[in-house]
């Protein structure tokens, strides 16, 4: 092959690789992250105010006006998607997982921001918002 050929065909290769790059997600990519059922858990609206009485180290509340819902039962590679429905940021962490399983944190979600997520470890996922520890919730995830 000629040098200006290669050149060519190196240049065209730059090119598509970089067009995947950037139409990856758009083809089909952040898709792989969504499988089985598909189940929303939502951080309410006000739900960044605590219960009265609640100090902070107190046991989380796990309720529907904070984490809706609060107690969710699913199956191994069902996805959740956390949507925060409140007016200030707020985070889905995980603060307790089954052996073998990895711990979450989505970091913190904006309003009507989402974080989405498929469990493929069974067992009790405990979570809670790392800016108001005040709310927490439950996932049972069966085989
Ligand atoms: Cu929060």
């Amino acid at each position: 092959m000629k040098p200006a050929a290669m050149a060519a065909v190196m240049v065209v290769a730059a090119v598509a690789a970089v067009a995947l790059l950037l139409l990856w997600p758009l083809m089909g990519g952040a898709a792989v992250q969504v499988s089985g059922q598909v189940y929303t858990i939502s951080s309410m609206k006000y739900s960044y105010l605590p219960p009265e009485g609640w100090r902070m180290g107190d046991p989380p509340v796990i309720d529907d006006r904070y984490f809706k819902p609060a107690r969710l039962s699913i199956r191994v590679g069902d996805t959740v998607v956390y949507v925060n429905e409140d007016e200030v940021p707020h985070t889905f962490t995980a603060s307790d997982v089954p052996m073998g399983a990895s711990k979450f944190d989505s970091g913190p979600v904006n309003p009507g921001g989402s974080f989405r997520l498929v469990f493929r470890v069974p067992g009790t996922y405990r979570y809670f918002c790392m800016l108001h520890p005040h709310k927490a919730g439950i996932i049972e995830v069966s085989p």
